[in-house]
């Protein structure tokens, strides 16, 4: 009942309005309320007295900070020199989208909302060429991502003119120390190059926070006025969906290997993939590849193309060689002519920045619910509970709902 009560309010943030009053019972304010006992053992709430807008103001800083505006010199300053292309602007702007902090993270969002208007317009003038190409690159991890991301990005600058971004989410590394000065080393070129810029993921957060720093990334990259960007990301199944929900082209690369290799990669990430690439297709891998490359050829028959527009294609590349990079490079301009031409490219974009917007959505409810004063409490003793097999994990999550919206 009071769950509806504070949804009814008129409020941009609901969810606020509810944590706010169970915040203040927290602090010590609310002596009217009555606790009871319900039924799964939950204590529920009745009577609540009205939000107080102090306590309110308490909670929402916490979260948000509306002191920011559009007009915040930060936000303008960052606006104008990262238009100009200024790589440290991007760097700036990156590391305030990704932030926690709430006053970085609403000039973080100021700052997106205004290169989005300028995109938008440029998208207006100039047609869809003014797009950046969003490509994934993904594949187990050895694969040989980082060298190739090397080699294509190198190609893209000195024969076609391009300016690169590089992002690279690698979930692994928060467990295993990463990869990141493996990465480093091997797009070494890349990295000195002034038309390059790379940026490696943070690794600690969320996944899901992660890759929405991502997605925010490539639209400043955008703006920053690069042409291609390339998200490396290490396939182990949900980034691997992530990235694919904020490119153009999900590319992914295999191994040499020999038939079991087939086994290792699953099939949603197959069927994810609009260019399946066998790497390493040099010396005495190469027959290897070649046998790779027909068996995906075959595997890929059974699977329904995820695009109207659009067969999977494979094909087998090596670093040392070159004309095997451009050939890879020729698949992707192939399906990106095709794509705009089409616009199925800005379709899916748009369609992608709905679902953005749940992520965001969902992001921000962990977060918040995570924070809340009574499930901070409780957690602890319902995840002892649930791994001792005293309560099942659903009834635990319902009693940590309930205790968030004080039912
Ligand atoms: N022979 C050969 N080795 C390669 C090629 N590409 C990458 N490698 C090697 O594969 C290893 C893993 O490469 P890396 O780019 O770090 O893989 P990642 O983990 O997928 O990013 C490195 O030792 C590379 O030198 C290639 O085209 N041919
Ligand atoms: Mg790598």
């Amino acid at each position: 009942m009071f769950a509806r009560r504070c949804f009814g309010f008129s409020s941009r943030n609901p969810c606020l309005l509810v944590c706010s009053r169970r915040f203040e019972q927290t602090i010590g304010g609310n002596p009217s309320c009555r606790r009871q006992q319900s039924p799964s053992g939950v204590e529920s709430t009745e009577n609540a007295s009205p939000l107080s807008g102090d306590v309110l103001g308490k909670y929402a800083k916490l979260h948000w900070d509306d002191s920011i505006t559009r007009d915040d010199p930060e936000v303008q300053r960052l606006k104008k020199e990262l238009l100009e292309g200024s790589r440290a602007a991007l760097a700036s702007a990156i590391t305030l989208v990704e932030s926690k902090n709430p006053t970085k993270r609403a000039r973080g969002n100021h700052l997106l909302s205004e290169i989005l208007a300028v995109e938008r317009q440029k998208l207006a003038q100039q047609g869809t060429d003014a797009l950046i190409f969003r490509i994934g690159i993904s594949g187990s991890p050895g694969v040989g991502k980082s060298t190739f991301i090397e080699a294509l990005g190198m190609e893209l600058i000195e024969k076609h003119g391009k300016k690169v971004a590089v992002l690279t989410v690698d979930p692994t590394s928060q467990t295993t120390g990463g990869s990141i000065l493996g990465d480093l080393t091997r797009m070494n070129e890349l990295s000195r190059n002034p038309r390059a810029y790379i940026r490696q993921s943070p690794t600690s957060g969320s996944l899901g926070g992660v890759t929405r720093g991502i997605h925010e990334a490539v639209i400043l990259c955008e703006g920053a006025g690069y042409d291609v960007v390339l998200i490396e990301t290490v396939g182990v199944g949900q980034s691997e969906i992530s990235v694919a929900g904020m490119v153009d082209l999900f590319c992914l690369l295999v191994g040499p290997g020999h038939g079991d290799e087939l086994q290792g990669v699953k099939r949603g990430v197959m069927e994810l993939s609009d260019l399946l690439v066998v790497t390493k297709s040099d010396g005495e891998l190469e027959p290897k590849a070649k046998i790779t490359q027909a068996d995906y050829i075959s595997a890929l028959k059974y699977l329904r193309p995820r695009k109207e527009h659009w067969k999977p294609k494979v094909l087998r590349a090596s670093v040392f060689k070159p004309d095997t990079v451009a050939q890879v490079w020729d698949a992707m301009e192939e399906f990106r002519v095709i794509a705009t031409k089409n616009g199925a490219l800005l379709a899916g974009r748009n369609e992608q920045l709905t679902m953005w917007m749940w992520n965001h959505v969902k992001d921000e409810l962990m977060n918040v619910f995570q924070h809340h004063p009574d499930v901070v409490k409780k957690a602890p003793f319902l995840e002892r509970e649930v791994r001792r097999g005293l309560r099942t994990p659903g009834l635990a999550a319902e009693v940590l709902i309930r205790t968030f919206f004080g039912l």
